[in-house]
Order: C-alpha cells, then structure tokens, then sequence
C-alpha cells in the first residue's frame, strides 16, 4: 500500500453493501455522465449524499473511520460526499491532491483527508483508485484512508462491470467545506439525522466561535 495510505477491510457487511447500492442505484441511473476526461466521460457523480438518502449515515459517522482520521485533522467537518461510478471503458483519472483545493500554503501539515468506500470489490481491472506506487486493490465493505497532500486518482476500468464507490471527504473543522452542506441540509432537514452527523456538517461551533449564529452554537438551531 501507498505510504500514508491505509485500508481498513470488511467495515461493511455484505448485507449493508447491499442496502447502499440499493439506495444509490436510482440517483445513479438519474445522474449525468463527466464532460471532460479528469471527471470522466464513462463516469457517474452524484454528490450531496445526506440531503439525497439516509442510508449512508452510519458510513458517513463511521467510528473506526473517524477516529483515524481525526487523529491526522483534529476535529473535523465533512467537506464532501460523492457516489462515483466507473464505468467500462473509463480511462485513468489524472493523479491530483485534495488539498490542493485550498489555497493553503505546504508545511501546515494535513487539513483535509479522504475515505473512499468500496461497494464492488476494487480491482485493478475495474478502476480500483491509484496511487503513485499502484493501485488500491480491496473487497467490497472496505474502505481505503489517505490524506490530502497524497497524489491518488480513479483507475482505468478495462474489466466488463462498472465500480463503484463512494468517496467522504473530510476537512479541518477550521476550513469552508468544499459541498456547502448547512444549504443542502436545512435545519428541518437535520433536525431528522444522527447529532454525530449534524455536528460534521457543521452544526456544531468550532470554539471559540467559527461557524456561530448570532453568537450561539448553531446546533441550538435544532432543538
Ligand atoms: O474514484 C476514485 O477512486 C478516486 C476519484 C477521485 O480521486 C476524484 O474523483 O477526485
């Protein structure tokens, strides 16, 4: 594996893989396919997850993921949450950084990290997410770990099934998310989801006071 890169397998049982895909497939089948080659003309997006199903949550709060990736950012936000089909004959993605997103000078250490979900089991052949030394190969149920600053990019999928995965990315709770989630997920829509979730989408105070309404922790907005 990638240094810097970690995958954690079987998070998932098949059962709740199966539920994902299930609750996926009908956004999937609506979604557009990429314009260009970086987001793939043979490749399916569908972001802004928590407004669109409640099948994810626990993926999305997962305490294993959570707990290693608060490890490298501190306390965190998601930043961004994305379904990505790859479809046969999808050409390799450019390798890129996440974090090159933010105009944050090198040297800071990490602000942003990424945990992509496998929901097919990721091959080689079917697109499995590259990294500099080689692919990230991992069974359905898995997901892999990197942070920002790790140059990584979807593979090529020359296999006959399309893969899928869903990619939860994570930023510093210091830093503007990349989806604006407080927008897609009003209070009445939030008051609905699990406080871990409404707190990472950023219903919760960064102390002293980033992310305040009129001064008050906008969690107090939900009860
Ligand atoms: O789907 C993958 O394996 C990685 C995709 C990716 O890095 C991206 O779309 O920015």
């Amino acid at each position: 594996m990638e240094p810097g890169a970690v995958i954690l397998e079987d998070l998932l049982s098949l059962e709740e893989v199966a539920a994902i895909r299930n609750a996926l497939r009908p956004l999937l089948d609506a979604a557009p396919f990429g314009t260009n080659s970086f987001v793939g003309r043979h490749t399916k997006r569908v972001f802004g997850l928590p407004a669109k199903t409640r099948a994810l949550d626990h993926l999305l709060t997962h305490p294993r993921v959570l707990a290693e990736l608060e490890a490298l950012l501190g306390p965190m936000l998601l930043s961004t949450t994305v379904a990505v089909e790859i479809q046969p004959g999808e050409t390799a993605q450019t390798l890129h950084t996440d974090g090159s997103a933010w105009p944050v000078p090198p040297g800071g250490g990490e602000f942003v990290a990424n945990a992509i979900w496998a929901l097919d089991d990721f091959t080689e052949a079917n697109g499995a997410t590259r990294f500099t030394s080689g692919v990230a190969e991992m069974p359905a149920g898995s997901v892999l770990l990197y942070p920002g600053s790790l140059p990584h990019g979807g593979g090529a999928n020359v296999s006959e099934a399309p893969r899928l995965g869903v990619i939860v990315g994570y930023t510093a709770a210091w830093l503007r998310q990349q989806e604006n989630f407080t927008l897609t997920c009003p209070p009445e829509l939030a008051r609905t989801m699990p406080e871990r979730l409404q707190a990472l989408l950023g219903y919760e105070l960064y102390p002293p006071f980033v992310g305040h309404v009129d001064g008050r922790d906008p969690k107090e907005l939900l009860r």
